[in-house]
């Protein structure tokens, strides 16, 4: 890439967990990056605050919403840019049960709107856009492991209104000659993942109580297996399927999945517990049965790490998922680096240090006793 007249990038999300790992791995690449962050009247640019100090020349804040097509026209118009990456969604499945309209609002017409900007704006030769698909459009899937060929079946608002998105960008690379392509994305986590979804729940949670912040980690379906990824690998996927001559869509996957509780063994594993489990369904519990080194001052054997509650239960879950990430490797070389094992030990020392930071920061009760007068 000519240093002189870099790249420019468009990065809708960019405050998210894999906004922020794109625009270091986009800056890293020489791009000028663009990214949109929502307004707000407190900060929302913890994940991407190195980026800010690091690279102020390259690297520029766009205030907006998704939802707003004329003020994304706008940007779009403003930034010119080579590649958009639309990874802005309310992307909590849970949540979208509850905002079903919201969910569809801005992750079904968000990227419309950008797709008619691109069009509109006669940049179809020049924009190449890619949009954050999702395994939830296989919901109920009719075969294991999910590929491209994989029919949808989503089963959530969130599946729903990204299913109209994935939609939406074939047939403008199909009607209109867009580079328009699909990353059907699984899960992927890092220590920067939302602290509402279940592993970084997990690590958070295990990690606080064992430095006696917290109680026990509350779950919902413990039998419930994803194909857990590493969000790095994943946005390095991203940007390769811009790169190639011609648009397709693509799985990203690990190719292995594990179940909730099975990543709840591997987190406490991780600080040196043992869990016995007891109970069953909406009734069961965790406690800890062994502890070996002293990352988890605070438990003793027999405390509490896990309950389980109904009220984590979804209205309708997906029991399955796991990916075939063979076209992603057959044409573009790509395979992911970090096993689950590794993207685990890594959340769980990220938690570890912020909440050991959290309990030294803390003032000991005695101390804020009222002195007994003389
Ligand atoms: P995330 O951490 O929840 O980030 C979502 C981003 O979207 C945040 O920057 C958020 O801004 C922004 N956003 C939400 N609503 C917006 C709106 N109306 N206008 C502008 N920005 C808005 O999600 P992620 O894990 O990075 O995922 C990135 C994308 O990949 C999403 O589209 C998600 O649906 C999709 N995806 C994720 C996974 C996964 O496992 N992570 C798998 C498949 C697909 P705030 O910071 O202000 O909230
Ligand atoms: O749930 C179960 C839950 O919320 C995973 C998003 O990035 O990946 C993500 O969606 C599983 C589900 O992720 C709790 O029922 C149990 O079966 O971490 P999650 P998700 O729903 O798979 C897809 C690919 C996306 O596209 C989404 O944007 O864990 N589970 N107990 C729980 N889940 C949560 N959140 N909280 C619990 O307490």
């Amino acid at each position: 890439m000519r240093k002189d007249h870099p790249k420019a990038a468009f990065v809708t999300g960019v405050t998210g967990q894999d906004g922020s790992y794109m625009a270091e791995f986009l800056l890293s690449q020489g791009y000028a990056v663009h990214g949109l962050k929502r307004p707000s009247s407190v900060s929302n640019t913890q994940r991407i605050e190195p980026l800010m100090q690091d690279a102020p020349q390259r690297f520029f804040l766009h205030e907006g919403d998704l939802t707003d097509s004329a003020g994304m026209a706008r940007l779009v118009q403003q930034v010119q840019p080579d590649e958009i990456y639309n990874l802005a969604a309310q992307s909590r499945v849970d949540v979208s049960f509850d905002a079903p309209a919201y969910t569809a609002t801005v992750d079904a017409l968000g990227p419309l709107y950008l797709l008619e900007a691109i069009r509109l704006l006669g940049l179809a030769g020049k924009t190449r856009f890619y949009q954050a698909s999702t395994s939830e459009l296989f919901g109920h899937a009719e075969e294991t492991p999910q590929s491209e060929t994989t029919p949808f079946r989503p089963c959530s608002p969130y599946g729903v209104a990204k299913l109209y998105a994935y939609g939406i960008t074939a047939t403008y690379r199909r009607a209109y000659g867009l580079h328009a392509c699909n990353g059907i994305l699984f899960n992927h986590e890092s220590p920067r993942r939302g602290e509402g979804f279940v592993t970084r729940k997990i690590t958070r949670g295990l990690a606080r109580l064992a430095q006696g912040l917290g109680g026990p980690v509350s779950l919902g379906n413990l039998d419930a297996r994803r194909d857990w990824g590493h969000a790095r690998d994943y946005v390095r996927m991203q940007w390769l399927m811009l790169q190639q001559p011609e648009p397709e869509d693509f799985v990203i996957a690990t190719g292995q999945s594990a179940s909730v509780r099975d990543f709840l063994c591997l987190a406490a594993d991780e600080l040196g517990l043992t869990l016995r489990f007891q109970g069953a369904g909406a009734t069961e519990a965790a406690f800890v049965a062994r502890i070996e080194g002293d990352q988890a001052p605070a438990l003793r054997v027999g405390d509490p790490v896990m309950v389980v509650d109904p009220r984590h239960f979804r209205p309708l879950e997906v029991p399955a998922l796991c990916g075939d990430a063979t076209k992603a490797g057959k044409h573009l070389g790509w395979r992911p680096e970090v096993t689950l094992p590794q993207l685990c030990a890594e959340m769980v020392a990220a938690d570890l240090a912020a909440a050991r930071r959290e309990a030294a920061l803390r003032v000991p009760d005695h101390a804020m006793a009222e002195p007994v007068g003389d």
